[in-house]
């Protein structure tokens, strides 16, 4: 008998940890009109700042690769600490500012029940959304952390000069398959980039002043004529899908195939046969084979390393770690 109390709490905790994951409609009865607060906002303030949803997007990768997709890149820098949003990967993140009046907006119907991390996640899934692209499952539940960390982005985070094998490694820590690799890479059918992020393959690609020669001449010599004219460019910005940007379409694969890709990483894609004929596949396919599989990789994303439960928090302001 005098054994039995803790047995059953640690059978309950076992249970608790297992089962502890996100489900659909998580606030249904905490905040039943969370996700359409969520909505309605993205809704309204999207169709006038259509690049946002893009910025969003991305945040949400950014979020989901270090450690877990739990609101860690939301947090300020202190006198203190570091945070991800310092780290070089996170200097070109925008939409901060949408996120902190989105949860304004969701505090304001239901204080302290909706994390960060599920605003910012199904944030993106809408704004994606309003802009014409595919819809993800978005289960909730997610809990916020306390740990924003900015050596830890710069590990976790897949820099643009990365080769196949160490995009796949990235992928693989979090649980990401290579198919899974292909179609989240179709993000970049959105978006832009800065000079910075790419002008080593157009003006220093192996520290000789050369250009890279997997890149096609045409596209590189536009580049550097009309929107990257020296090597030390901080300021222009560069559409990823060029014409289509604000479009999500199979534009960017098109463009990889054309060996047009902006990133090393994104033409790195190209280099296999196997990844290649994916993409094939994609751009050959409806548009619907596209959709379809970035929903289902997006929601495996949405879901790494999550804390649920009773551990991390529901932070009042998404920039600061509750105290
Ligand atoms: C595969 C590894 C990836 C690498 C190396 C990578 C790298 C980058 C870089 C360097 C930029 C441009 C930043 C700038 O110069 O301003 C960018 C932009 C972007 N990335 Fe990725 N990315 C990757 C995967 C992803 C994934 C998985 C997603 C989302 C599912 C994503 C979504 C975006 C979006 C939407 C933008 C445009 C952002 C904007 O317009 O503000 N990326 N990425
Ligand atoms: C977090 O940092 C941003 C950008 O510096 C600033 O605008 C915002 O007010 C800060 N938020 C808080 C709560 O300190
Ligand atoms: C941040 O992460 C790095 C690498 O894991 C670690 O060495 C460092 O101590 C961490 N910094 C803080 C303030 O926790
Ligand atoms: C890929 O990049 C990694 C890290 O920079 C490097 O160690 C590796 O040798 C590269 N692999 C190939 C096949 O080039
Ligand atoms: C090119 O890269 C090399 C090696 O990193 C560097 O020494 C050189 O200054 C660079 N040249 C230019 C024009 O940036
Ligand atoms: C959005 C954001 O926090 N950007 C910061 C990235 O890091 C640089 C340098 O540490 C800061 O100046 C930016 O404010």
């Amino acid at each position: 008998m005098s054994f039995r109390g803790p047995t059953i709490l640690l059978f309950v905790g076992f249970l608790g940890c297992v089962h502890a994951q996100l489900k659909l409609g998580f606030y249904d009865s905490s905040c039943p009109r969370a996700e359409k607060v969520i909505l309605e906002f993205v809704e309204e303030h999207i169709p006038n700042a259509p690049t946002v949803a893009a910025s969003l997007l991305r945040m949400h990768f950014h979020d989901c690769f270090v450690r877990g997709c739990d609101g860690s890149v939301l947090i300020n820098s202190t006198s203190a600490n570091q945070a991800e949003k310092a780290a070089t990967p996170n200097q070109t993140l925008r939409g901060f500012d949408f996120i902190d009046r989105l949860k304004s907006a969701v505090e304001e119907e239901c204080p302290g029940i909706v994390s960060c991390a599920d605003i910012l996640a199904l944030a993106a899934r809408d704004a994606v959304g309003v802009i014409g692209g595919p819809f993800w499952r978005v289960p909730t539940g997610r809990r916020d952390g306390s740990i924003s960390n900015s050596s830890e982005a710069l590990s976790e985070i897949p820099a643009p000069t990365s080769n196949l094998s160490s995009l796949k490694t990235a992928f693989a820590n979090k649980g990401l398959n290579d198919a899974d690799l292909v179609l989240l890479s179709g993000a970049h059918t959105i978006g832009v980039a800065h000079c910075e992020s790419f002008s080593d393959r157009l003006y220093n690609f192996t520290g000789t002043g050369d250009q890279d020669p997997s890149l096609d001449g045409f596209y590189a010599a536009n580049l550097k004529k009309n929107k990257c004219r020296d090597a030390t460019d901080e300021t222009t910005l560069v559409e990823m899908d060029p014409g289509s940007f604000r479009t999500f379409d199979v534009g960017y694969y098109r463009n990889l195939l054309k060996r047009r890709g902006l990133f090393e990483s994104d033409a790195a894609l190209t280099t296999e046969a196997a990844a290649k004929a994916a993409i094939v596949n994609l751009v050959d396919s409806p548009p619907q084979t596209f959709f379809a599989g970035f929903a289902m990789s997006m929601e495996k994303m949405g879901s790494i390393g999550v804390q649920t439960g009773s551990s991390g928090e529901i932070r009042r302001n998404c920039a600061v770690v509750n105290s």
